[in-house]
């Protein structure tokens, strides 16, 4: 009897252990590969992300400008170009106003960026735009090695070609310390909008600083995005006046 018991103890329990290992057994091989499918699906933008640097007028201006462009995750205003350590907005030394862009190198380049450098400002003037004149206001592509730099002299050398008679005065160098300017210059044409930074939700200062969509704002604050980028930042915006808050908010 007690034999009896043990072997159909032993039975039960060998069928549990194989039931047991097909369900789990199953559930794992299903759930193994799903999760690989899973991680390769993460944004690109997230994955390898490039920088670059560059100097070409005021950076409350400029920050704008590359904000707004698809492929753009992050910008960054600070000090570059220059020797003097821990430059500050009114003691900047030598160095230049400049901005940091990251970006995805899936969605834009170096080159795109280029281009977008010598279209926005004027490279011919010595010392400054416009109504800014002083070393800070310097025209400079930083480059981060010999590719860069190639990019960089042979956009210049075309440049140099279109503007005949005067000097492109931009330098290109290889970027050393980057120093980000103080929190009253990042983002600044956003801050001037606190409408728009309602809409937003009043984002804490370190996420603005993050922030994908705070880049774009900005570019929009200062209407220096693309035209059809302008409008459809317009139609969300009158989105949010209609349906409310929190249309614009980034998931
Ligand atoms: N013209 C600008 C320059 C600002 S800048 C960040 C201004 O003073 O309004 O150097």
């Amino acid at each position: 009897m007690a034999l009896l018991q043990t072997n159909t103890w032993h039975r039960i329990s060998t069928i549990l252990f194989i039931l047991v290992f097909l369900l789990y057994g199953r559930a794992y091989c299903i759930r193994g590969p799903s999760r690989i499918v899973e991680s390769s699906k993460i944004p690109s933008s997230h994955q390898s992300l490039k920088t670059a640097v560059f100097a070409l007028g005021s950076f409350w201006r400029f920050e704008a400008v590359f904000g707004c462009l698809d492929g753009i995750v992050r910008t960054t205003v600070g000090y570059a170009g220059g020797s003097k350590l821990n430059p500050e907005y009114r003691s900047l030394g030598d160095h230049a106003e400049s901005v940091r862009v990251e970006y995805d190198p899936k969605l834009t380049s170096f080159r795109q960026l280029l281009e977008v450098f010598w279209s926005s400002h004027d490279s011919r003037h010595v010392f400054g735009q416009g109504p800014d004149v002083g070393k800070q206001y310097r025209s400079i592509i930083f480059t981060n090695g010999t590719e860069e730099s190639r990019l960089a002299a042979v956009s210049k050398e075309k440049e140099q070609l279109k503007s005949r008679g005067s000097a492109v005065t931009t330098q290109i160098q290889q970027l050393g310390a980057f120093y980000p300017a103080e929190a009253e210059h990042q983002k600044f044409e956003l801050k001037r909008k606190p409408f728009l930074l309602q809409l937003m939700g009043n984002l804490p200062e370190e996420e603005l600083e993050m922030s994908t969509l705070a880049a774009r704002m900005n570019g929009y604050a200062a209407d220096l995005c693309p035209p059809k980028t302008q409008k459809q930042i317009d139609v969300k915006i009158n989105d949010v006046i209609r349906k409310g808050w929190p249309i614009l908010r980034e998931k």
